[in-house]
């Protein structure tokens, strides 16, 4: 059972209400801001990162695995081309780069790292992804879709000469595939001293996958929130990327205590009925059926997927690196435990905000987190104040999977912020229980 009142660290000072409690509970003293943020400053939008570019560098690691016996994996030659080809564009943009070598399985590995000059030394934003394919393949999903989408932003960098308040750093890690190995090397290398100085690593590793899904990696709530915001504003609803931990490069950043962050579009876990609803795609079908395959090819790529992406990754380095990030928002969260009668009447789990003015955002954030067998089963609504009932999730007869953990955007503009909101949750069908575990309103 979890305690009703959850304190936890949160960024800065967060309004929060628990159940019961009237006044916001100002929590001075007990949070650590998981990502150091300086004063709130102006931040220039990002450009639009043509989709086009990020192709063409796709194409360009077809071309050298296609030249170099078909892959570009760790200790062969297609992936040391992938490294020079890289270094070559970043060199022109007028990068500091430098190429650290490894030695693995008897193998020379290379990470390749590229500083863009200016910044606060002392302030280091990274972005980066895995060059590397795995032997099959070319490896154009996973990762040159990540490689291709950082190495552009980067060149989006040098086109509008950005002088972001953060030291910019972009990186491309080599033998990712065979165990993380090229970042660990990288971040086991830094003086301890280097490494306080990275404020954050984005982790970019399969963005483009055919069947996509657009997952976000729960780490740092402030890059959480960086990219949330983004796809908000595409109006494109995301999930949390469940089974990240430990699976890229961010894991090497986050085991030294470093905030990380990233996006991505699924590999070979089969897509949902419930998610082809919301983004389209196959239902039934893995997001990547070429995942770690020779398919893996420039004909493995979703378009949409790999352009929207790529321009939250230019997002989050515009947004990030500008020294202000954007506040985490005022949160309103209830921790309790709520039992979800099987095939039965709607329970309903309250949260009160006060200390508001005027109405809620068109763009308000429904956190929640409900775990149940055959989520299926479940209709969940967000009531506001007046009684408004909004729709986040139907009924599905052949959603078989578990538990709805998911951030849905609702406009409530129309509501009045204060008051005490409801998330009301039914059981439509026999069989299968569960419980509201938590959920959450974002201002
Ligand atoms: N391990 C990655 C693919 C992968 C699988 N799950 C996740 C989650 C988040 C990022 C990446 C992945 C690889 O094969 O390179
Ligand atoms: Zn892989
Ligand atoms: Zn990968
Ligand atoms: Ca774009």
């Amino acid at each position: 059972m979890r305690h009703p009142i959850r304190l936890r660290s949160l960024p800065r000072l967060s309004r929060r209400s628990a159940v019961g409690a009237t006044a916001a509970v100002t929590l001075a003293g007990l949070l650590v801001a998981p990502m150091a943020t300086a004063a709130p400053a102006p931040t220039v939008a990002a450009p639009d990162i043509p989709l086009a570019n990020v192709k063409a560098h796709l194409s360009q690691f077809q071309s050298i695995a296609s030249a170099n016996g078909g892959s570009r994996a760790h200790g062969r030659p297609g992936y040391k081309a992938s490294i020079d080809y890289a270094k070559a564009k970043l060199d022109a943009a007028g990068y500091t780069t430098s190429v650290k070598q490894f030695t693995y399985n008897g193998a020379t590995g290379y990470n390749l790292i590229a500083d863009w000059p200016g910044g606060d030394a002392n302030q280091v934003l990274m972005a980066g992804g895995h060059l590397d394919s795995v032997t099959s393949g070319p490896g154009i999903n996973d990762n040159g879709s990540g490689s291709a989408a950082v190495l552009e932003t980067a060149l989006a960098v040098s086109r509008e000469q950005l002088k972001p308040t953060k030291h910019l750093r972009f990186a491309w890690w080599g033998a990712e595939e065979l165990g993380l190995v090229g970042s660990k090397n990288y971040v086991n290398s830094l003086p301890a001293t280097e490494r306080s100085k990275i404020t954050g690593y984005l982790n970019f590793d399969m963005i483009g996958s055919p069947n996509p899904g657009y997952f976000v990696y729960d780490d740092d709530p402030t890059i959480e929130k960086t990219f949330k915001d983004f796809f908000a504003g595409l109006n494109v609803p995301t999930e949390i990327e469940t089974e990240g931990d430990g699976r890229s490069d961010h894991a090497s950043f986050k085991n030294v205590g470093i905030p990380v962050g990233g996006l991505f579009t699924g590999a070979s876990r089969t897509k949902t009925s419930a998610q082809a609803q919301k983004w389209g795609g196959t239902a039934g079908q893995a997001f990547d059926r070429c995942y770690h395959s020779s398919c893996d090819t420039t004909a493995n790529i979703n378009d949409t997927a790999l352009d929207r992406n790529s321009d939250a990754v230019a997002h989050a380095i515009w947004t990030l690196g500008a020294g202000s990030t954007p506040p985490p928002g005022d949160v309103y969260e209830n921790t309790a435990d709520v039992a979800i009668p099987d095939n039965a009447a709607a329970v309903s789990s309250p949260v009160s905000v006060t200390g508001r003015t005027g109405n809620a955002p068109a763009a308000l954030q429904v956190g929640v987190d409900i775990r149940h067998t055959w989520r299926g089963d479940l209709v969940v609504d967000l009531i506001a104040p007046d009684g408004t009932a909004y729709r986040l999730k139907n009924s599905s007869a052949n959603d078989s999977a578990d538990n709805v953990i998911a951030t849905y955007t609702v406009n409530a503009s129309a509501e009045s912020a204060n008051g005490t909101w409801n998330l009301r949750v039914q059981d439509v069908a026999a069989q299968d229980t569960g419980y509201i575990n938590s959920w959450k309103l974002t201002f």
